[in-house]
């Protein structure tokens, strides 16, 4: 009886520690909002800035190889680089176009706190397309390249000036590559039978030749087409192969910052970029933010290699949205 009775009370302890145990546990999430922790500030991104440098270019008049344009608006990313504090190199190289052409290139790399072992690369191509193949009327002449060049140097010029000024520097290092001779591919045969290999000429010689022995980052970031008014960047598909991980990390910081309808939670198909030589040749882990439409038969940007791309269709808001998650991406690390 006495026995039966203290075992009754032990079982009563045993079933009350569980029950206040489970609401313990139950209380835990509200206590620690592992997904509230807050982000590590970042400076503020300016557009108005971001949009200057993408007129600049534009104002040099198309950067197609073997231009004063070209050679003009080279050095002067180079000057900028220079005057945000960057340890610049000029990478140049002859690279043969896809009809036998040879185009005079130039790979231009700028390093932020080049001593840091923990590395962050950004890229973009600067060069612009010398054909409007997509264009209904003019199909011969060079496009402006105000999105599909301009854009993204004009967004990572700004997030060297503003790493530059800011008190508060990341802890990574940073290297911005600008790479030339992205836009010349293949325009013939280009709805059949695709040469993917002739898009992307400097940063496959880059892959290649790679500024510094050994050189390597913890992963990369390719901005293609981010300037374009209402915008979306869903995930593309080669960079969800490549580094999904990476994806779902800026995705994610730029939701938090407030940017969900611009960085849409949407599969976006896959294309040979800038990143394809970087994840197969330099074996860099790098993601694209580029404007995509799967469900569009046009697939790119509305106005993609058509007179189109010039700087009436840039939008500051895109230009913002897309800087300050990137500047926030390099804060968080
Ligand atoms: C292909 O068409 C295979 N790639 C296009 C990459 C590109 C061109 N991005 C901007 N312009
Ligand atoms: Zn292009």
């Amino acid at each position: 009886m006495k026995i039966q009775r203290i075992s009754l009370i032990l079982l009563l302890i045993f079933v009350l520690s569980g029950v206040v145990y489970y609401f313990k546990s139950c209380q835990k999430p509200a206590q620690m909002p592992t997904e509230e922790i807050s982000l590590i500030p970042s400076p503020d991104f300016k557009a108005d800035s971001a949009f200057a440098y993408v007129k600049a270019q534009v104002d040099f008049g198309p950067r197609v190889p073997n231009t004063k344009a070209h050679r003009e608006c080279g050095d002067y990313l180079i000057s900028k680089l220079k005057q945000f504090g960057c340890e610049v190199i000029s990478q140049d190289f002859v690279a043969t176009k896809y009809d036998g052409t040879k185009m005079n290139a130039r790979n231009i790399i700028g390093s932020i706190n080049p001593k840091a072992e923990k590395r962050i690369l950004l890229t973009a191509h600067w060069d612009s397309r010398s054909i409007a193949d997509k264009d209904s009327v003019d199909k011969k002449s060079p496009i402006d390249g105000a999105n599909d060049g301009g854009s993204g140097v004009g967004v990572l010029l700004e997030i060297a000036r503003s790493i530059q000024q800011a008190k508060q520097k990341p802890n990574v290092g940073v290297d911005i590559i600008f790479f030339d001779v992205e836009d010349h591919g293949e325009p013939e045969d280009y709805e059949g039978n695709h040469k993917v290999e002739s898009w992307g000429l400097g940063s496959q010689y880059w892959a290649a030749h790679k500024h510094k022995e050994n050189y390597t980052a913890y992963y990369g970031i390719l901005l293609d087409m981010v300037g374009g008014k209402g915008a979306i960047f869903p995930h593309e598909g080669e960079s969800m192969r490549y580094a999904p991980m990476i994806v779902r990390n800026v995705w994610d910081i730029a939701s938090r910052l407030g940017y969900s309808t611009v960085f849409v939670d949407a599969e976006g198909g896959g294309l040979t970029d800038d990143h394809t030589a970087v994840n197969d040749v330099a074996k860099i882990q790098m993601i694209d933010i580029v404007e995509l439409h799967p469900n569009s038969p046009k697939f790119f940007w509305q106005y993609h290699h058509t007179h189109g791309d010039n700087i009436t269709n840039i939008d500051k808001n895109t230009l913002k949205a897309v800087g300050q998650t990137v500047l926030s991406v390099l804060y968080q690390e």
